[in-house]
Parts: C-alpha cells; sequence; structure tokens
C-alpha cells in the first residue's frame, strides 16, 4: 500500500471517489511487469464502481454525487467505430493502441513526485481516480455500488460474449469453456438468450454447483475422459454444440472450443484473455462452416450497454450477486490476489471507501 497524490480533473476529465472494485484475473499482469516496463509504476484494479468527486472544464454529462462505473474501453461516440453498430471498439483511449502495455500514456498520478500510470486506463485499486468522461458510465442511483462493480469488466465480458458476439439463439446448444466469473456470466447469457442446452466444462467438480445457478444443465469434466473433449461434446450433441465460448484464455482449449462446434453453422468465441501464443487450428474447421471470433468486453459499446446492463440487474433479468465469494477490504488486496490464484474464489470485492 503507498500513499498517492490524485490530481484534479483536467478539460473533460471526472475525479472518482472508488466505493468498490472487484478483482479479475487481468489485474495479474503485474506478474509480466519485466516484460513491459513501460507500463509500469501502475496502480492496478479495473473492475470498480463509485461516485463523481469533482468534474473538469467542459463536463455536462456528469455532476458530483453521480454513481459511476469506470470503463477500461472508451465510446467517445464520434469515432468510425463508434458510429459502427457492428463493433465495441474506440478509437480514444489506452485500448486503441496499448493492449501490450495496458496502462494509459498518461495519468494523474503520482507517488513521492514520481508519475504512477494508470493500469486499463481506469486504476480501481485507488481511494480515488482520474477519468476522461468517455471513458465512464453513469449509472442508476439506485445502484448497490459493491455490486454493480462487477459490471465494469468480468460479468459484461461473459454475458456479452454470448448474447452480443455468440448471438446465442433460442432452443441451441452451447459449452462453456472454464468456470469463472467470465464463464459463469457466459453461461447466464446462454440462458437468458434462451439456448435449451448449457454444458459448463471444467476441470475443478466443485464449480458445477455454481454453474447450475446460473443455468448450465449439464456438467463435463475433461480429466473424466480418456478421449479429447471435442469428441465427448461431439458424441453428447449429436455432431457438435452451435455455440461455444472459450473463457480460460488458453490457446488449446480455444482450440479445443473451436472444435467442438457442429459443422455448417458452429460460432466459437474466444473470450479468456491471451497475447502470448499463436492459435491453430486445421483449415479445414473453418472450410466446413464453423465460424471463429473473438468477444472483448462482451462486444458492448462500454457507455451504452454497462447503464443497461446495470438496469437489468436491478430488474433481476441478470444476476451479480450469486458471483461474489469473498468480501474484503482494500487494504487485503494481496490476499485477494492469492485467493484467485489459487482459484478459491469466484469474484472477491474489495470495499474501498465505507458506503
Ligand atoms: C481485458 C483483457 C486484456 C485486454 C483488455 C480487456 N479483459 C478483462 O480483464
Ligand atoms: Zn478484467
Amino acid at each position: 500500500m503507498e500513499e498517492i497524490e490524485v490530481a484534479p480533473p483536467q478539460e473533460n476529465e471526472l475525479r472518482i471517489k472508488i466505493v468498490a472494485t472487484g478483482v479479475c484475473h487481468t489485474d495479474l499482469y503485474h506478474l509480466f511487469e519485466s516484460m513491459h516496463k513501460e507500463g509500469f509504476p501502475a496502480v492496478l484494479g479495473h473492475e470498480g464502481a463509485g461516485y463523481v468527486e469533482s468534474v473538469g472544464p467542459g463536463v455536462t454529462e456528469f455532476q458530483p454525487g453521480d454513481k459511476v462505473i469506470p470503463l477500461f474501453i472508451a465510446q467517445c461516440g464520434d469515432c468510425r467505430f463508434c458510429k459502427n453498430p457492428k463493433t465495441n471498439q474506440c478509437e480514444k483511449g489506452w485500448a486503441a493502441d496499448r493492449y501490450d502495455v495496458m496502462s494509459a500514456l498518461d495519468s494523474r498520478f503520482t507517488c513521492k513526485g514520481k508519475k504512477v500510470l494508470q493500469f486499463m486506463g481506469t486504476s480501481t485499486f485507488s481511494q480515488y481516480t482520474v477519468m476522461n468522461q468517455m471513458a465512464v458510465a453513469k449509472i442508476d442511483p439506485d445502484a448497490p455500488l459493491d455490486k454493480v462493480c462487477l459490471l465494469g469488466c468480468g460479468v459484461c465480458t461473459g454475458y456479452g460474449a454470448a448474447v452480443n458476439t455468440a448471438k446465442v439463439e433460442p432452443g441451441s446448444t452451447c459449452a462453456v469453456f472454464g468456470m469463472g466469473a467470465v464463464g459463469l456470466a457466459a453461461v447466464m447469457g446462454c440462458k437468458n438468450a434462451g439456448a435449451k442446452r448449457i454444458i459448463a466444462v471444467d476441470t475443478n467438480p466443485e464449480k458445477f454447483e455454481k454453474a447450475k445457478v446460473f443455468g448450465a444443465t449439464d456438467f463435463v469434466n475433461p480429466k473424466d475422459h480418456d478421449k479429447p473433449i471435442s469428441q465427448v461434446l461431439s458424441e453428447m450433441t449429436n455432431g457438435g454444440v452451435d455455440f461455444s465460448l472459450e473463457c480460460v484464455g488458453n490457446v488449446g482449449v480455444m482450440r479445443s472450443a473451436l472444435e467442438s462446434v457442429v459443422k455448417g453453422w458452429g460460432v466459437s468465441v474466444l473470450v479468456g484473455w491471451t497475447d502470448m501464443f499463436d492459435i491453430s487450428a486445421r483449415p479445414i474447421q473453418l472450410i466446413a462452416g464453423r465460424t471463429w471470433k473473438g468477444s472483448l468486453f462482451g462486444g458492448f459499446k462500454s457507455k451504452d450497454g454497462v447503464p443497461a446492463m446495470v438496469k437489468a440487474y436491478l430488474e433481476k433479468k441478470v444476476k451479480l450477486d450469486e458471483f461474489i465469494t469473498h468480501r474484503m477490504t482494500l487494504d487485503q488486496v494481496n490476499d485477494a490476489i492469492e485467493l484467485m490464484k489459487n482459484g478459491q474464489c469466484i469474484r472477491t470485492v474489495l470495499s474501498v471507501t465505507p458506503q
């Protein structure tokens, strides 16, 4: 824990008081510090929620006291990506060109006079952060910040991958690989899209109970079989599932997920993050009519999608409470990271500022 200075917001910026933050696997990125020195030092955390504390010149959309969720993908509204309904990419913000480095070029943080960067442009493991208004979502004043913080990353990522990217269809059969928060959210997306059968795949059988809560109908543990998991799924589903979602971030699993979808129309979506190895597959898999896609932040245009997901939670159309297995305070962040590394939690929510 370090004391840092958080400068006032500049033009078009907001200073946000973070109330709560989830801990996501991408926060383990600091493990790669040696590979991307230009991204450090940085304040980690990107799944937070809080209040606007103050606004800089030119801010018209927000007022102090508004409940907000910081967004690691901007939605400027003006670029060719924002104007195209097919994508949630945006030309503005760190994410436009610093995926490898993972921290914004600029920041409002200093520590003992030295610049500290904002991881994923957000930095929610901090009592205050400063964001441009094009990367902040204003949410319903009734939203409980210690729950809706999960919509800042994991839940939107998995849910949207099923609903927006795969476009799961009513009556379809789906397979979701990896039952962490993102995979469970993908299961919930498949269910809400009307899938008839949702096969949860994980090597940890303890995850099945949780998967059922979100709508899984079947559970397959690859360790229980001595043949490839794609063959197991193909035998269970008369030739393969209609949709598969890889929520692990492992290139071998990505290939298995592709090979698990039915030829002709099967769609497989890469959701889990990895950028270290190449993916591979036999061309015939695609030539035979399968589609291989990727999804970032569930394909949600961030400023529009996050408030809509908050509303869906308040209307009880999506679950959030069931993801939260642990609650801690910000000073216990390292314990939360350990839990996550050891696969002992679904989501830990850290209370940053008492509500
Ligand atoms: C991240 C993965 C790395 C790129 C930005 C989005 N997803 C969730 O943490
Ligand atoms: Zn994340």
